[in-house]
């Protein structure tokens, strides 16, 4: 990787600049129900540091955001109450914008 262009966060996240000849901006907006794992997609790809909109989760969820059948996969604790955002360059002009829908029926609008 190009050191002119890139540089590690405090995190150890690779923080990557846009190439001057990127100019074709592609999207996709990964959605599924709550805790199907979209948040871990788009942080698992990214090549940024992904934003995190991620919000410990509380008991007034209790009973409307179910984690049952969660318990397995290191347990979910928090959820997206915003969107995930990350980015993949895919060659010198195409860049992919990946977006993480909220997962709550309540957010299914956003869809
Ligand atoms: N073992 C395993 N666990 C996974 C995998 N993908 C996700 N998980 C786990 O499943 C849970 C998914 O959580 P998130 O990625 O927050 O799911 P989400 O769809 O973004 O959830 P909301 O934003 O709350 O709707 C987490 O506990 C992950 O650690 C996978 O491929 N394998
Ligand atoms: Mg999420």
């Amino acid at each position: 990787m190009d050191s002119a262009t890139s540089e590690r966060s405090a995190t150890g996240a690779t923080r990557r600049e846009l190439t001057a000849t990127a100019d074709n901006g592609l999207k996709i907006v990964v959605v599924g129900g709550f805790g199907v794992g979209k948040t871990t997609l788009v942080r698992s790809v990214s090549e940024i540091r992904p934003l995190n909109t991620e919000e410990t989760m509380t008991q007034a969820g209790q009973g409307i955001d179910e984690t049952g059948g969660l318990e397995g996969l290191g347990g979910k604790t928090s959820t997206t109450v915003a969107f995930d955002f990350g980015r993949i360059t895919l060659d010198a002009h195409n860049i992919l914008y990946l977006f993480g829908a909220p997962g709550q029926e309540r957010f299914w609008f956003l869809w």
